[in-house]
């Protein structure tokens, strides 16, 4: 994708390709004042913002469809540029008959993100605030919602301005240090920008510390539902997914490959996976395989759920397991309490949370939901700083600033060079600032674009 401001018309589709009820094909460049003319006859000037009804023909006259449709005038359209909107009934053959239309008036079919690139290049978006228009279109959950309006309303760069000034406000306190001598300063002012900048670099330490949420946020928490054959794994599956997913019987060994669904609970998504049910020897090949397929799924989960079939002995779970789970992301599910041979199993992983149900007859599951919210509040939970969700790129810069901040509190408690420590203090605002600066590296750019959807 070149970066020159050219000023060439595009249009796209926006809506999904297929039949809606609606659909809207959008166009931006300085062609579309034209285009809104033609469609006005006698080349009157459109209205922005104003919704017409026309009727749309082609270049031989010929009715394709009667629209409703929006100009916007240049400066103050999301692109910058003059833009027009046409809302049409949703027929794939009537959005290709207007995209042809346009084109054939000189306009090209847009690239990915062609819209927002120009909204960025015009300066009506921020670099932040891309990535915000790109994490709403795609987020899966509530709380990846909440995160990317954060980035989008510029959330994400007003905490990190504030953190400048209260790094620029230090500096003048630092630079008193070196325009006064020592003795002529208050020893509350000596001590204080120590103590302030040990208070900025803990708060940069928290947004450093998103990675794992960033991913668990806009990726959802996986899941493992894990037992020996015939606990009542993919029956509590089908339960928590509300219809019939996973194959259930009464033989051992029905899961052969595991089963993913998706599921919200407390405004998280939850990648729930329904597993081979782990039997010590194995009948064949295809259940070895489901065995491994489930070992190897282990590593990469952040919550597990170990169905037992409370009637009978708990079983030995392999080590790769037991090192991974722990009391605070696994919840022993002690299944089949409607049985009367079903007894309690609270010595197996004594220390872990344990729900008793039945997943046969929906008995208590309310149990098992409030024990599960309460860890993922406990482990995954967003603190307002969190929920702002910086990325790789950003954290980088974040990290270089902890690194200058680190050298200046260094130098301030040893009392030694102040002129050095508020040098170190200016990198440390320079880093924060790449954060919020207008990039135009191309490889950057090219990158993230190709991420959005076209008519985006
Ligand atoms: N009585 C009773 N039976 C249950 C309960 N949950 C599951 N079952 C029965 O137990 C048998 C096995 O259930 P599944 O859900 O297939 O068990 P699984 O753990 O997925 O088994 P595999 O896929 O073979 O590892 C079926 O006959 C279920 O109807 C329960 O709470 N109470
Ligand atoms: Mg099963």
């Amino acid at each position: 994708m070149n970066l020159t401001s050219d000023t060439d018309s595009f249009v796209a589709q926006s809506t999904p390709p297929g039949i809606s009820a609606l659909a809207l094909i959008r166009a931006s460049g300085s062609s579309c004042t034209k285009y809104a003319e033609q469609l006005l006859g006698k080349n009157n000037s459109p209205i922005p913002r104003h919704a017409y009804f026309s009727k749309l023909k082609n270049g031989e006259g010929e009715l394709i469809d009667e629209v409703v449709w929006i100009y916007y005038e240049p400066g103050s359209s999301y692109t910058g540029e003059a833009m027009i909107e046409i809302m049409p009934h949703g027929n794939p053959l009537i959005c290709k008959m207007i995209i042809e239309d346009f084109c054939r008036r000189g306009f090209r079919l847009a690239e990915p993100g062609e819209f927002t690139k120009r909204a960025y290049l015009n300066k009506k978006l921020k670099f932040s605030q891309i990535k915000g228009v790109l994490e709403t279109i795609h987020a899966q959950s509530d709380r990846a919602l909440s995160a990317a309006r954060k980035r989008l309303t510029g959330a994400s760069d007003n905490h990190i301005k504030g953190i400048v000034q209260e790094l620029t406000k230090l500096r003048a306190e630092i630079e008193a240090y070196i325009d006064f001598p020592e003795d002529e300063l208050p020893p509350e002012d000596k001590d204080g920008p120590p103590a302030q900048i040990k208070k900025i670099i803990s708060r940069l330490n928290s947004l450093n510390a998103t990675a794992k949420n960033r991913e668990i946020i806009q990726n959802g928490i996986n899941t493992l539902i894990l037992g020996s054959p015939n606990a009542g794994k993919s029956s509590l599956l089908n339960l928590l997914v509300g219809h019939n997913r996973a194959l259930v019987s009464k033989e051992a060994g029905t899961t052969r490959d595991y089963i993913l669904e998706h599921i919200e609970i407390d405004g998280y998504l939850i990648n729930l996976f329904d597993t081979a049910g782990l039997n010590i020897s194995p009948k064949g090949e295809l259940e070895s395989l489901g065995i491994e397929h489930t070992l190897e799924l282990v590593d990469q989960s952040d919550f597990f759920l170990v169905v037992l079939d409370s009637t009978i002995d708990p079983p030995e779970l392999p080590a790769s397991i037991v090192s991974a789970i722990n009391p605070r992301n696994c919840i022993i599910v002690e299944n089949k309490i409607d049985l009367p041979e079903s007894r309690t199993r609270n010595d197996y992983f004594a220390d872990f949370p344990h729900s008793r149900i039945s997943a046969l007859d929906n008995l208590s599951l309310e149990d098992l939901g409030s024990k599960w919210k309460n860890l993922i509040a406990q482990n995954f939970e967003i603190r307002e700083e969190e929920g702002l969700m910086f990325d790789l790129r950003e954290r980088s810069f974040i990290q270089e600033s902890l690194e200058e901040l680190e050298q200046a509190h260094q130098l301030l408690s040893e009392d030694s060079s102040t002129e050095l420590a508020a040098f170190h203090l200016i990198r440390a605002s320079e880093s924060l600032h790449k954060i919020n600066e207008h990039v135009d590296n191309e490889a950057i750019l090219d990158e993230l674009f190709s991420r959005f959807c076209i008519g985006k």
